[in-house]
């Protein structure tokens, strides 16, 4: 089958027009769809749009004339890019430029030279089919943009977030940590910071299984999820080691946000076959001040206060006040 040139919509209320016009671009290898009334050809296009290159459009019909018509197209962003020739014997120069202001991309007085209205039918769907090519690569570019995003929201979504638990893994932690003590020493803010560590529980996972230690860990990760504002992140620092930095706010503030946090733990139960899996955590709570002068050090100070809390009796929040 030999490729046709382009599809053309004709529409004139004149048998004889249609005819002589077809008969020309069918010659000429375009496929053509020819209409006597504007109502229908209003509804092929709306129906075919994607396979139309071009459409000529007499003015004077009744009904919808061409103007109407063209005016019509140009408002339905679907059809709105196929363009419009105006083919007619309305030939002043107001007619003219009406016709342009409605959005035509050319006009042709009837009745037409042959070998210009091939060649201008030509240059159109030539035009149209450069235009549907840039298009095309246009949504590629845009679809190769939205999947490149994706990917690294994904690769920073790997590289900050522990996926277990679902809080900031220990790398992020300490940067975001670390930012928070910068800003802490130049606008001589305060600054407190907590590490908890989860009570007994390399027995859980004896007792129960490695998978129920993971859910233990994840659900740690839910009740720290809720704490996470501007002024306080958390992180998973170690396997079953988390830090929680507060910007702002004194010791006795963040002492009670880490009793709040080991009463919520306190309250995670997790539902095996046989058992009821309950857990405890000990926090050690510190506040930064003038002898304190790196983030490493104060994590220090805050293992202290954890190893405190560890050592007389566990499930419970140890302050230490830093000398
Ligand atoms: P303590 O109260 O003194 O902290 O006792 P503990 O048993 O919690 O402490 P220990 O350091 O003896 O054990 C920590 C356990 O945490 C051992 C290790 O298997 C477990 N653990 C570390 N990371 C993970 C993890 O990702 N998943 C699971 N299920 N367990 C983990
Ligand atoms: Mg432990």
């Amino acid at each position: 089958m030999t490729k046709l040139n382009g599809t053309i919509v004709v529409v004139d209320d004149s048998k004889f027009n249609i005819l002589s016009i077809c008969d020309l671009l069918k010659k000429n290898k375009y496929n053509v769809m020819s209409f006597l009334d504007s109502k229908e050809a209003l509804n092929y296009i709306n129906i075919n749009h994607t396979k139309i290159d071009l459409i000529l459009l007499d003015v004077i019909m009744p009904g919808l004339d061409g103007y109407e018509l063209c005016s019509i197209l140009k408002q339905n962003e679907h059809v709105s890019s196929i363009p419009v020739m105006f083919l007619t014997s309305k030939n002043g120069t107001k007619d003219l430029i009406k016709g342009f202001e409605l959005g035509a991309v050319d006009y042709i007085k009837k009745p037409f030279n042959e070998f210009e209205l091939l060649n201008r039918v030509k240059a159109h769907v030539t035009i149209r089919e450069v235009q549907r090519q840039l298009e095309e690569k246009n949504n590629m570019l845009k679809e190769e943009i939205k999947v490149r995003k994706e990917t690294e929201k994904m690769l920073h979504r790997l590289a900050t977030v522990d996926t277990l638990t679902e809080i900031h893994n220990r790398r992020y932690f300490m940067e975001k940590a670390n930012n928070f003590f910068g800003k802490s020493l130049i606008n001589n803010d305060k600054l407190s910071m907590m590490i908890l560590d989860i009570d007994y529980f390399k027995k859980v996972n004896d007792t129960y299984g490695h998978h129920i230690g993971d859910q233990v860990l994840n659900e740690i990760g839910r009740v720290l999820k809720t704490q996470n504002s501007d002024n306080t992140i958390t992180g998973r620092i170690g396997g079953e080691e988390f830090a929680i930095a507060v910007y702002g706010e004194d010791v006795n503030k963040a002492e009670k946000k880490a009793q709040l946090i080991r009463r919520k733990i306190k309250k995670i139960s997790i539902l095996t076959s046989e058992d009821e899996v309950k857990v405890t955590a000990s926090i050690g709570v510190v506040e930064k001040n003038e002898s304190v002068n790196s983030l490493k050090q104060m994590l220090v100070f805050a293992d202290n206060a954890l190893y405190l809390a560890k050592n007389t009796g566990r499930d419970k929040v140890v302050t230490q006040y830093i000398v």
